[in-house]
């Protein structure tokens, strides 16, 4: 309880945070986009990630208003950089289960109108789990959104249970392959075909893929040799503040 009280505070009283991390082109490395990742500075607790926070919103029904916080403010962050000259990127947003409704494709639209920042720089990552939980509603949702113009991506891939009919059917652009994969990949055969096969299966469906948590050379080398489109992870830029990430994003422009 005190948790939540702590929570509805932080929203009133402006404590959340947004980070942001690279996502680069594994063809030549360029800087090719960015995932918004909630911090929360708590006066109390220094700052909490999010796996201590998320589940405990999500439960109560938080996850809602915070969620509406995060989407507006990133996509007014994106805007900020397109109208400083910064060369444009989408930036990704994270989506919980509970935010995944009817009401969604509306209150995107509206955040995107009130920001000015056009829909083809939004990017929505939601879990597998979230999309099959209630497959038929959420393909009507994802359509929806999808109609706006934005992109959508399949976070955590490989470690839920959508079926491969319904990623047919899914309008997504994106998979990204789980980082404990990727964490594996270079001593653990198991892991590497899983990698191969889901570049494959993203490919075939002429989606995009996209291999998050890289942290080395070897784990880099393997995924550029195995034709992977895009790469995120500390080896390339751990989540950054606003203003290390401009700065950051300045140098690669
Ligand atoms: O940034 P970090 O690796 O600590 O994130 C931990 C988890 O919190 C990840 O599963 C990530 O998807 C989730 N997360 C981060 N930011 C958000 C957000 O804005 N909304 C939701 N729903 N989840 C988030
Ligand atoms: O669930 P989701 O895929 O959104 O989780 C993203 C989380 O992964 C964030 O908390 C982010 O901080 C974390 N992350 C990003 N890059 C790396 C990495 O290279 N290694 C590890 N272990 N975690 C990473
Ligand atoms: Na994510
Ligand atoms: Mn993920």
């Amino acid at each position: 309880l005190e948790m939540l009280i702590n929570l509805r505070r932080a929203l009133d009283q402006d404590e959340f945070k947004l980070y942001y991390q690279p996502k680069l082109s594994l063809q030549d490395g360029r800087l090719i986009g960015a995932e918004a990742l909630i911090r929360w500075e708590s006066p109390q607790q220094g700052m909490v990630p999010p796996d201590r926070f998320i589940p405990f919103a999500e439960e109560a029904g938080l996850i809602v208003p915070i969620g509406e916080w995060v989407l507006r403010t990133a996509c007014r962050q994106n805007q900020a950089w397109q109208q400083a000259g910064l060369p444009p990127i989408p930036v990704a947003v994270n989506l919980s289960p509970r935010q995944l409704n009817q009401s969604l494709p509306d209150f995107v639209a509206g955040v995107l109108a009130q920001s000015g920042l056009a829909a083809s720089w939004l990017e929505l990552e939601i879990t597998e789990n979230v999309v099959m939980k209630d497959a038929e509603k959420s393909v009507a949702t994802l359509h929806a959104l999808k109609r706006l113009g934005l992109q959508i991506s399949v976070d955590d891939f490989g470690t839920g249970y959508s079926s491969l009919s319904y990623l047919r059917r899914f309008p997504v652009d994106a998979l990204k392959i789980d980082k404990s994969f990727v964490r594996d990949i270079v001593r653990d055969a198991d892991s590497a075909a899983i990698v191969k096969a889901i570049i494959s299966l993203a490919h075939i469906l002429n989606l995009r893929v996209i291999a998050e948590g890289v942290e080395d050379e070897e784990q880099h080398a393997f995924l550029k040799e195995n034709a992977c489109d895009e790469v995120q992870g500390y080896y390339f830029g751990k989540p950054m503040e606003v203003a290390v990430f401009t700065a950051w994003m300045s140098e690669q422009a």
